[in-house]
């Protein structure tokens, strides 16, 4: 069946399940940011969470422009916030755990429906190459722990320390106050990374890498690396990936659902819309929960959506990149 068709099949059946959404009081409130719809011949499209996204955008766009596939871009994208101690929360100069350690969370995904993953991973610099060769190398999805940092050694990675003085200074801060663990999002506006693309084949990535909330419990593992919940992507539909309180997302598996409800004919930011509205019916949150997801759909169009005010994402294509406040249930 030509790509044409079954678009044209999938915009009608998609049509018809909108419909019943509306009869069952499942639709949402019409995208209220301007629509960001590039024409075909714009492709390659790339987006990604918070103002940090620019300059990963800005690397992704570089290997489009080498000739890359989208997977290489989300990768190389990505690993610029990985590596920069600016980025508080992804990779080198992160947020440490409550036990004063730097673990990192990645997931990358193909346009074939390859995934890979690392979780509770220490002392990597580039922790979504780690989850690439995992996915590439192995028979697995998931490596974490000591097994994805011997994993990440026998593939020729380099133990890094990745917490930098800055960080010692602000944990021993910190434990001094004897202050609890709570979530934090909205963190100095750069969180987690997730950055979907699309290449100029039409084929879809995505990648995202974190070092997780703040002084979170040794061990704990959110939802960045959990395919299907930081992050999805189906090359016949589209892809998602998720910023924020991680466990919220978890729990509603919250990528995987707006690339479903996609599938079921909601546009990017009908299906953003619901995912955040399935967290706030399904759960109680908290006075400074933040949820941020983007999504980008096979013919290239953008969503975007929050639970409270302050996420922004960024999208680059040939013609232009911007960065766009997201609009928040709270403001609804
Ligand atoms: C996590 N979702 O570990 C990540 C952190 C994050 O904004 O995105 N913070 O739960």
């Amino acid at each position: 069946m030509s790509n044409r068709r079954k678009f044209l099949i999938q915009t009608f059946v998609g049509g018809m399940a909108a419909g019943l959404g509306c009869r069952y009081g499942l639709a949402t409130t019409m995208m209220k940011q301007p629509a960001l719809i590039p024409d075909k011949n714009t492709f390659p499209v790339v987006i990604s969470t918070w103002n940090h996204g620019l300059a990963a955008n800005k690397a992704a766009m570089q290997v489009f422009a080498a000739g890359g596939s989208a997977l290489d871009a989300v990768e190389q994208g990505v690993r610029i916030s990985e590596a920069d101690p600016k980025v508080e929360s992804v990779g080198y100069g992160g947020f440490p755990d409550a036990s004063g350690e730097v673990t990192l969370d990645a997931c990358i995904m193909d346009a074939n429906g390859n995934a890979g993953s690392v979780a509770y991973l220490k002392e990597i610099l580039h922790p979504i190459s780690v989850a690439r060769k995992v996915m590439e190398q192995t028979p697995h999805v998931m490596l974490v722990g000591e097994g994805a940092l011997q994993f990440a050694l026998d593939q020729g990675f380099e133990r890094t320390n990745l917490l930098t003085p800055k960080m010692k200074t602000n944990y021993e801060k910190w434990k001094a106050s004897g202050e609890r663990y709570a979530p934090h999002a909205n963190w100095e506006n750069h969180d987690t990374i997730g950055m979907i693309a699309i290449d100029g084949k039409g084929d879809m990535a995505g990648a995202c890498t974190t070092s997780g909330m703040a002084f979170k419990h040794p061990g704990r593992v959110g939802d960045s690396p959990v395919i299907g919940a930081g992050l999805f992507v189906d090359n016949e539909v589209g892809a998602a990936t998720a910023t924020g309180e991680g466990e919220a997302v978890m729990k509603t598996l919250g990528s995987f659902l707006i690339v479903e409800l996609m599938r079921q004919g909601f546009s990017p930011q009908q299906a953003c819309e619901q995912a955040v509205r399935r967290i706030v019916a399904k759960m109680k949150v908290h006075d400074s929960f933040q949820i941020g997801y983007i999504a980008l759909n096979k013919a290239g169009e953008v969503g975007a959506y929050a639970y409270a005010p302050g996420f922004q994402y960024a999208f680059a294509n040939r013609e232009k990149t911007a960065l766009i406040d997201v609009k928040s249930l709270k403001n609804e």
